[in-house]
C-alpha cells in the first residue's frame, strides 16, 4: 500500500474520548482473525515499554506539563512504537490496527493545547519517518455523548479527560473537519453493530488488494 512502510495494511481508528475506538479496534482484530488473518493491534500512546512509560507520564502525571513537553512525550512513544512494532509488522505484510495516531496529535496538541500546526507536522514526520495510514476511520460523536459513555465506566479521569468542554470541542472540530482520500467518517452515535458493519465495508474496500493471499 502507499503508506511508505512495506506491503502490509495500516489502519487507524480515531475520534474523541468515548467514541468507541477501543471497541472497534478489538472487533476489527477479531474479524480479521475469524477470516484467518492475524492483525497487530496497538494503542497510542503506548505499545512498547518506553512508550508505555511515556504514556504514564503524559496521561497520569500529577505535575503540570508544558505543552511542548507533552508533545515530545507523545512523539517519543510514537517513534518507538513505529520503529519497533508497526514498521516491522507492515514490512512482514501484516495488518496493523492502531487506536489513535497522528490525527490525535493535531487534535489534542495543536487544537487542544495551541501548539503551532506546522511545527507539530514537522515533528510528526520526524517521529514516524513519514508513515501514513492506508485508512483512518474517524468515529464522529458529539462531545457530550462520548463523555457520558466514559462517565458510565467510572474510570479515574486522565489529564486530557479533565480538560473543560471548550478543549474537547476544539478536539472534536479537528476530527469533524478531517478530510482526505484515506479518511472516512463513521457515525458513532449508531449501534456498535452498525458502526462495525460500516467500518468493515471500508476496511475491506481498502485492504482487499493487499490482503489477497495473506495468512
Ligand atoms: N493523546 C494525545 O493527546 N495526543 C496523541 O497524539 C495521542 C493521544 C495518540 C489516550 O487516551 C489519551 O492520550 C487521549 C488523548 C491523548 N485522551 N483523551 N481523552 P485513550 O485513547 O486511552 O482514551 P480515550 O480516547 O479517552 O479512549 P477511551 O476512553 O478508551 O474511549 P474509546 O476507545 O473511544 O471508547 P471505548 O472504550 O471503545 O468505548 C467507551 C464506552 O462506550 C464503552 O462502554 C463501550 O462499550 C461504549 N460504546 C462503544 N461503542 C458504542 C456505540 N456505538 N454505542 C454505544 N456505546 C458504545
Amino acid at each position: 500500500m502507499g503508506h511508505g512502510g512495506g506491503v502490509g495494511v495500516f489502519l487507524v481508528v480515531e475520534g474523541p474520548e468515548g467514541a468507541g475506538k477501543t471497541t472497534l479496534v478489538r472487533w476489527l482484530a477479531a474479524q480479521f482473525l475469524a477470516e484467518g488473518r492475524s492483525a497487530l493491534t496497538v494503542r497510542e500512546p503506548g505499545g512498547t515499554p518506553v512508550a508505555e512509560a511515556a504514556r504514564k507520564l503524559a496521561l497520569k502525571s500529577k505535575h503540570d506539563i508544558a505543552p511542548a513537553a507533552e508533545l515530545f512525550l507523545i512523539l517519543a512513544a510514537r517513534a518507538d512504537l513505529v520503529e519497533r512494532e508497526i514498521r516491522p509488522a507492515l514490512e512482514a505484510g501484516k495488518v496493523v490496527v492502531a487506536d489513535r495516531f497522528d490525527l490525535s496529535t493535531m487534535a489534542y496538541q495543536v487544537a487542544g493545547r495551541g501548539l503551532p500546526r506546522e511545527d507539530v507536522a514537522a515533528a510528526l514526520r520526524l517521529a514516524t519517518g513519514g508513515l501514513v495510514p492506508d485508512l483512518t476511520l474517524v468515529l464522529d460523536v458529539p462531545v457530550e455523548v462520548g463523555r457520558e459513555r466514559q462517565r458510565r465506566l467510572r474510570k479515574e479521569q486522565d489529564r486530557f479527560e479533565r480538560q473543560d468542554d471548550a478543549f474537547h470541542e476544539r478536539v472534536r472540530a479537528v476530527y469533524r473537519d478531517a478530510s482526505g482520500p484515506r479518511v472516512v467518517h463513521l457515525d458513532a452515535t449508531l449501534s456498535k453493530k452498525a458502526v462495525q458493519e460500516s467500518a468493515w465495508r471500508e476496511v475491506t474496500a481498502v485492504s482487499a488488494h493487499s490482503l489477497r493471499g495473506m495468512s
